[in-house]
C-alpha cells in the first residue's frame, strides 16, 4: 500500500505527532548522554509558545485506505443554510472533504428526482452535486436506477399507458431511463445500486409496479435493469441494495434477498455485490449483549451471500439510538459500542471494502422525520453531532478500521 508524504504526515498528526517531529508542547529532543558528551544544559526559555491547536483526527478515509478500504456519506441537494445534507453547507462540506473517499446523492438520482415525466429527464440538481463532487476528486455512487416500489416510483409510472404492446413499452422505458443516466456519468459513477429495495421485508416476496406488471414480472424487469447497466456502464461495479439487517424480525426479508441473489446467479444476471444498507438499531445498553443474540444468523447469510460470490458494500450506515436513554453520554457511548461491534463482524469479511454513512451529522439525518424518538430526544443516528462536533461513533468507526485486517 503507498502511503503518500501527505497521507503520512496526516497520520502522524492524528496520532498526535506534529510534523516537524515534537510531539505534544515539546519543542527540543532531549540528547541522549553518553560518556563522552557532558550534559547539554536546559536551555532558557525564550518565550511560552502559544498552545497548539488540537490535532485534527486523521480522515477516517485516510485511515481506511491504509487497510484497502474507502468510507463515504451521502450528501444532498439543498441551499446553503437549509436543513439538508449539503455540500453547500462548508461545515458539511468539510467532513465530506475530510473523511471520505467515495459520496451519493441521497435522493437526487431517484426516479422521483430525474424523471417528472414519461417523456423528460432533469439532471439539474444531480449535475451540481456531480461537478462538486468531480471538483473534489470524489466519486460518486449512483443511487439508484430502480426502486422497485410503487411508494417509490414516481405517480406517472404507476399510472402509464403502456399501450397496445405493454411489455415493449416497459421495456423501452426502462432501457431509456438506465442508458440515459448511465452514459452521461460514465466513469464518474463507478458503483451502481441498479435495483434498490425490491424485496418484501414481510413474506420475502417481490414487489410489483407498474412497470413489471406491463414488463411480465419483477424478475424479468430487475435482469432487464441489471443487463442494461452492463452495457451501459460496463466498468462499473452493479448492485442489489436492500436492508435486511441482523435485527430480530428481518428473517424473511434476509431469505427473499437469499431468493432473489441465487436467482440472479442461476439466470447469469450481471450482479456484483450485495449493497447491505445498514441502517442498525440499538438492542439496549450492553451492545455486546445484544449483539451476541444476533450475530450468528447474521453471519450465517453473509456467508450464503458471498459463497455466491458476491461482494459486500455498506451502502447507508446510520443507527437509531432506540432502547437506550435519552441522556446524551450513555447513549452515544452505546451506539457507538452497536457500531463498533456491527463493524468488526462486516471486516471480517473481505469482501467488503466500501464503507458509506447515511450522513456524516444528526443534523441532516432522515431518522428524526421517519420515527422520532418516543421521549422527545433528538435522535443521534450519525458520527458528528448537530453542530458538527465528533462522537464516540465516530471514534468507534476510525477504531473498527484501524482494527480490520488489511485488504491487498
Ligand atoms: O434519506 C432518504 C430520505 O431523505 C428520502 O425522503 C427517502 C425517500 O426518497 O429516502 C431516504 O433514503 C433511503 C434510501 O434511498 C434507500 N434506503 C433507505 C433510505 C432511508 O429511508
Amino acid at each position: 500500500m503507498h502511503i503518500s508524504r501527505r497521507d503520512s504526515l496526516v497520520l502522524l498528526a492524528g496520532m498526535g505527532v506534529s510534523a516537524c517531529g515534537g510531539a505534544g508542547g515539546a519543542t527540543q529532543a532531549t540528547p541522549t548522554p553518553t560518556a563522552s558528551v557532558p550534559p547539554t544544559p536546559t536551555p532558557t526559555p525564550v518565550a511560552t509558545p502559544p498552545a497548539a491547536a488540537p490535532a485534527e483526527p486523521v480522515g477516517l478515509n485516510t485511515l481506511a485506505t491504509a487497510r484497502g478500504l474507502r468510507v463515504g456519506s451521502c450528501f444532498a441537494w439543498g441551499a446553503p443554510g437549509a436543513d439538508r445534507g449539503s455540500f453547500a453547507n462548508p461545515s458539511y462540506a468539510a467532513l465530506l472533504k475530510r473523511d471520505c473517499g467515495i459520496l451519493v446523492g441521497e435522493n437526487e438520482m431517484k426516479w422521483q428526482a430525474i424523471r417528472p415525466s414519461a417523456t423528460q429527464f432533469d439532471f439539474t440538481r444531480f449535475d451540481a452535486m456531480m461537478d462538486w463532487a468531480t471538483a473534489n476528486n470524489l466519486p460518486v455512487r449512483g443511487h439508484n436506477l430502480l426502486w422497485h416500489q410503487p411508494k417509490w416510483m414516481p405517480a406517472w409510472e404507476e399510472n402509464h399507458d403502456f399501450g397496445s404492446s405493454p411489455s415493449r413499452e416497459a421495456e423501452r422505458l426502462l432501457v431509456e431511463h438506465v442508458n440515459t443516466v448511465c452514459r452521461r456519468y460514465g466513469a464518474r459513477i463507478p458503483s451502481y445500486d441498479v435495483v434498490n429495495e425490491a424485496v418484501t421485508p414481510a413474506d420475502g416476496t417481490l414487489y410489483q409496479t407498474a412497470l413489471s406488471r406491463a414488463l411480465g414480472g419483477p424478475e424479468a424487469t430487475l435482469d432487464l435493469a441489471f443487463h442494461t447497466a452492463r452495457a451501459a456502464a460496463p466498468g462499473a461495479q452493479l448492485v442489489y441494495n436492500d436492508y435486511m439487517s441482523w435485527e430480530p424480525g428481518n428473517a424473511n426479508h434476509r431469505a427473499g434477498v437469499l431468493r432473489l441473489l441465487e436467482g440472479f446467479k442461476r439466470r447469469g444476471v450481471p450482479v456484483d455485490a450485495l449493497g447491505v444498507q445498514s441502517h442498525l438499531v440499538t438492542q439496549g445498553m450492553d451492545a455486546r449483549t445484544g449483539i451476541a443474540a444476533i450475530e450468528g444468523e447474521w453471519r450465517r447469510f453473509l456467508d450464503a451471500v458471498t459463497a455466491m460470490g458476491y461482494k459486500l458494500v455498506i451502502t447507508e450506515l446510520d443507527v437509531r439510538d432506540n432502547n437506550l436513554p435519552a441522556d446524551i453520554a450513555p447513549r452515544d457511548t452505546a451506539v457507538a459500542d452497536f457500531t463498533r461491534g456491527y463493524l468488526d463482524v462486516m471486516f471480517a469479511y473481505p469482501a467488503l471494502r466500501d464503507v458509506l454513512l447515511w450522513g456524516m451529522s444528526d443534523r441532516y439525518s432522515w431518522i428524526e422525520g421517519f420515527e422520532p424518538r418516543k421521549d422527545g430526544a433528538k435522535r443521534r443516528p450519525c458520527p458528528y453531532d448537530a453542530d458538527f462536533a465528533p462522537k464516540p461513533m465516530r471514534a468507534a468507526i476510525s477504531a473498527a478500521i484501524t482494527a480490520a485486517p488489511v485488504r491487498s
